[in-house]
């Protein structure tokens, strides 16, 4: 039986930065040259981080990690636009966006490392810890922002969350409770093509993610997520409208560069020219390139940016490393308090050991 015509709508698609570097300057969010220095720093801190962890990871030191090449500017530029009070709930590939917000890179480095203290956030931190399982922490987004709605605080929730993200029940549910309820939250979805090896085209029938905003009675935009610019515009305003009591979901067009996880081979299930197409993309060189122009960035400074990210990173792992986790965390902490059964799978652990 044929499908019945769906009636046309627009999404609209927001792009400041071309690949080439250049900004349309109508659109340009208001950032201080401090401001775009510091994104650039953060992106190029995500970068050196994926490096040394996916290297640790292939010597055995760092359980599954999972990187974020290719999607610097969809994780940092939303992140950016939140203030102190707002509250930032990551999926598990925003390792970036919760440096961005409050998280050491240490903890963060723990996190992977298999460590519960890399699930303790800082003092005023408003970070929950990543969620691995898929979409569960969008229900507690919207509950989070009920919650900031019911206190009278001026403040919004933000929740990332992948393409394949938006095919569980929790997406709907946090959706609606949204709508319905004019929730402070925003949603940045990262639509990097891919849920491991699923494409998008096989998660969802319609034809961008941002669309799904209207059956919810919220608003949507896609912006182009390799563009650092327009991913913080966007969640600049959603943030704004958010306060006053629209949500909105924004759809971020990116790519995953790397494997899904370290436990990936990308090369099994995706065509090597279509990473070369999206190379050309680049979110962290195209920022390179409009910092150049405008004098902002040269080769020496990239340099001495790189090195001191490095270095920020080696002291961490040095640290972590020289701290190692009680192993006995793993049964501490699954629940509040152990139940019968955790309690003897931890005595038996303490006679092996
Ligand atoms: C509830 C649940 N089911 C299955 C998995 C296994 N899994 C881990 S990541 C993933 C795909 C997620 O894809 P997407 O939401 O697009 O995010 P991406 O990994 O591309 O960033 C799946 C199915 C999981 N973590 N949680």
């Amino acid at each position: 039986m044929p499908l019945t015509k769906i009636a046309e709508f627009d999404v609209k698609k927001l792009e400041i930065l071309s690949p080439e570097g250049k900004a349309d300057e109508k659109l340009m969010p208001r950032l201080s040259k401090k401001d775009i220095a510091e994104m650039y720093r953060l992106m190029v801190l995500s970068r050196a981080f994926d490096e040394k962890a996916i290297a640790l990871q292939r010597q055995g030191r760092l359980g599954t990690y999972v990187p974020q090449l290719g999607q610097e500017a969809s994780i940092i530029g939303p992140a950016y636009a939140l203030s102190k009070k707002d509250w930032l709930v990551p999926s598990f590939r925003e390792t970036g966006a919760m440096i961005a917000h409050g998280c050491s890179v240490e903890m963060m480095m723990r996190y992977w490392a298999g460590d519960e203290r890399g699930s303790l956030m800082p003092k005023g931190a408003r970070v929950l810890p990543v969620a691995i399982p898929v979409s569960t922490q969008l229900p507690h987004a919207a509950g989070i922002a009920w919650g900031m709605k019911k206190l009278k605080e001026r403040s919004a929730v933000m929740a990332y969350f992948g393409d394949g993200g938006t095919s569980p029940g929790d997406f709907h549910e946090a959706m609606n409770l949204a709508g319905v309820f004019r929730l402070p939250v925003v949603f940045v979805c990262q639509n990097n093509h891919y849920a491991i090896s699923l494409p998008v085209e096989r998660q969802t029938a319609s034809k961008t993610i941002a669309q799904k905003a209207i059956g919810y009675g919220i608003q949507g935009v896609q912006v182009d997520g390799n563009d650092i610019f327009a991913a913080y515009s966007a969640a600049k305003k959603a943030l704004e409208d958010a306060k006053n009591g629209i949500p909105t979901l924004i759809e971020c067009l990116t790519y995953r560069m790397g494997d899904h996880t370290t436990s990936d081979d990308s090369k099994r299930y995706r065509d090597e020219k279509e990473v070369k197409e999206w190379a050309k993309k680049d979110p962290v060189a195209r920022l390179e390139k409009y910092m150049a122009d405008r004098k902002m960035l040269n080769a020496a400074l990239k340099e001495k940016i790189i090195k001191k990210c490095r270095a920020i990173i080696e002291k961490a792992v040095g640290d972590v490393e020289s701290s190692p986790p009680d192993a006995e965390d793993i049964f501490r902490y699954t629940y509040a308090e152990m139940d019968e059964s955790l309690k003897e799978q931890a005595e038996g652990f303490r006679r092996r050991v």
